[in-house]
């Protein structure tokens, strides 16, 4: 019968920690590497022809708002000219902007969406 070889796996060099004067180790404080992803806003801007009742569906169906809420950020656009439906993301902002674009050009309405980095 054949006795098993043991098998040598590949080891991983262990850095020896760095020692002060007395020989005691040395860990230096790490300064935060991980910054939190910068945010892009997903704003729609106002024109003279969309709907209004297009723009809340829109506002309902790609950023999960209620009819109320919907309906305040679609006058807000109407009367101020733009308004931020949502806060996501780059990709997930991203992928908004293209799901409206796409609802409104099938729908033949102009409206416009932007995605811009929030400060
Ligand atoms: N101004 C449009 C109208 O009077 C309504 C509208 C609102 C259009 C918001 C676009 O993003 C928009 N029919």
């Amino acid at each position: 019968m054949a006795s098993k070889q043991p098998v040598k796996l590949p080891t991983t060099p262990i850095q020896a920690p760095r020692r002060d004067e007395g020989g005691a180790a040395v860990v230096e404080r790490q300064t935060q590497k991980v910054k939190p992803p910068q945010m892009h806003q997903v704003v729609l801007l106002n024109d003279d022809y969309t709907p209004m009742e297009f723009v809340v569906v829109v506002i309902q169906e790609f950023f999960s708002k209620d009819m109320e809420t919907a309906t305040q950020i679609m006058l807000k656009i109407h009367l101020e000219g733009r308004g931020v439906c949502g806060v996501y993301s780059k990709d997930v902002a991203a992928t908004k902007v293209d799901q409206v674009r796409e609802a409104a050009h099938k729908a033949g309405h102009p409206l416009q969406c932007v995605s811009e980095p929030v400060d």
